[in-house]
């Protein structure tokens, strides 16, 4: 690896800031959902709102050079009418500056699923005037911030919060639609694009990106019927995110199929089109946890099912998808507490694809592992955790020998914080966070390891092929 290779963590403002009505901030559509289940939340979370230089100077000693962290949108514009808090914007300047001052290069995301409730009771991203609203957003970070920062990301998971929201409904706003499901993901793209259009009229520094919850698709055998359920797949899981932002082209055989079974597209309208085929990002974020292993479809209504529960096996993730495909489990695979499959050749294959695909600058924006820790020791012995990370970094450098532009790779994530709906026990930090006694901070084992990954270039890394 060489010196400007990125090492760092991971977060997002929701999962660690806490402090969710200081400083004029106003209620996102996360705080207005849990707040009325009354379920666990991120009122304090890490608290990382409070205590971001304890953070910063943990990862400065861990050894890492790079941060990559999320905007809080509803800190910084508090109405419709795109009001701007000034408060917000200078918690990011202090942010910034610290990580600058520890020589650590910021890594941002505009939006990490946090949606102001303003907007969420106006339609969200069912309403186009949420694209107009975040390309405003988007243009008031960007100038304000401009010159501090070299790497811009747009959204985070497009799909992920897309289809949780809108098809699952295991998160806000929980509908179960697919006319809905296909319409958020039109306007996410177009707000994308949007901002990618702002980014380059102001002239602002740096590069710009999007991050995607990639997961490279795997066919049980290689009949026909197989191959062609994995193509369905991939414009499902990959195609319809990375396509688009990169070449400004959706799938058409995708968009084909949506119409054929009954789904309205009128909304993508010719001039909206226009920019998202004028638009394309300069580099690749990928979150790589699992693959996607699928056989032809068979029978069944399209069931989509997350796991979290934390107990393997029974909230059973599920993914059919009518017509188009069926995911299976490999029986000779590892899972998680949460039934995600552990499987670094994944990551290795997608990079080798990826890069055939798209020839972009990729870092990898996310990858690790949730478990439950006794965090009340000294110190969490995470093996488990370090072998996780050895196998797919080892996995990265494989595909960097093979030719893959690789500039970077974040841990998900920097210290424990809130899992969405999976809460705190699902922990994936480095550092434990104690959130039953004053959420106080102690480094894993795993950190340790990760400092002495970095100082050594990667050759610390025990090596193997996949
Ligand atoms: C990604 C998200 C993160 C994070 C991570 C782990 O999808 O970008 O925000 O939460 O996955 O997922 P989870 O917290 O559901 O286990």
């Amino acid at each position: 690896m060489n010196n400007s290779f990125l090492w760092g963590g991971a977060t997002a403002s929701y999962q660690c800031e806490g402090a969710w009505n200081e400083d004029d901030k106003v209620d996102s559509m996360w705080d207005a959902y849990l707040h009325e289940k009354g379920l666990e939340n991120g009122d304090v979370a890490s608290d990382f709102y409070h205590r971001y230089k304890e953070d910063i100077r943990m990862m400065k000693e861990g050894g890492q050079n790079s941060f990559r962290f999320s905007l809080s949108w509803p800190r910084i514009i508090l109405d419709k009418e795109g009001t701007v808090n000034p408060k917000g914007l200078q918690f990011y300047h202090d942010l910034i500056d610290e990580c600058l001052r520890q020589g650590i290069e910021p890594f941002v995301t505009i939006y990490h699923w946090d949606l102001p409730q303003y907007l969420e009771a106006e339609g969200g991203w069912q309403n186009r005037a949420t694209c107009d609203a975040f390309m405003h957003y988007a243009r008031v970070v960007m100038k304000e911030f401009d010159g501090k920062i070299t790497y811009w990301t747009t959204f985070n998971e497009p799909r992920w919060f897309i289809f949780n929201g809108y098809f699952i409904g295991n998160y806000p706003p929980e509908c179960h639609s697919a006319q809905m499901t296909i319409k958020g993901a039109w306007h996410v793209l177009l707000a994308h694009a949007m901002a990618v259009q702002a980014f380059r009229e102001e002239g602002i520094q740096g590069k710009i990106g999007i991050v995607h919850s990639y997961t490279p698709v795997d066919g049980v055998d290689d009949r026909p019927e197989t191959l062609k359920a994995m193509r369905y797949a991939d414009n499902y899981c990959n195609n319809w995110v990375l396509d688009t932002a990169t070449k400004g082209e959706i799938p058409q055989d995708m968009l084909d199929k949506l119409s054929a079974e009954g789904i309205d597209l009128s909304f993508m309208n010719e001039a909206d089109l226009q920019i998202i085929r004028n638009n394309h990002v300069d580099f690749l974020g990928l979150n790589y946890y699992s693959r996607t292993l699928v056989k032809p479809y068979t029978e069944g209504e399209t069931t989509l099912i997350v796991n979290n529960t934390g107990k393997k096996g029974k909230g059973t993730s599920k993914t059919i998808v009518k017509n188009w495909f069926e995911q299976v489990q490999d029986p000779d695979s590892e899972y998680t507490e949460w039934d995600t499959e552990i499987y670094p050749k994944g990551l290795y294959d997608g990079l080798i694809r990826a890069w055939e695909r798209y020839h972009l600058p990729i870092f990898i924006t996310e990858n690790g592992i949730g478990c439950y820790e006794d965090v009340s020791v000294d110190c969490v012995q995470d093996d488990w955790r370090i072998s996780y990370m050895n196998d797919h970094i080892n996995a990265i450098m494989n595909a960097m020998d093979d030719g893959v532009d690789v500039r970077g790779y974040f841990a998900w994530s920097s210290f424990d914080l809130y899992s969405w709906k999976n809460g705190c026990e699902k922990r994936y930090g480095l550092v434990a966070v104690d959130f039953e006694n004053g959420l106080c901070r102690r480094p894993k084992k795993s950190y340790y390891w990760f400092k002495d990954v970095i100082e050594s270039k990667g050759e610390r890394v025990e090596r193997r092929k996949l």
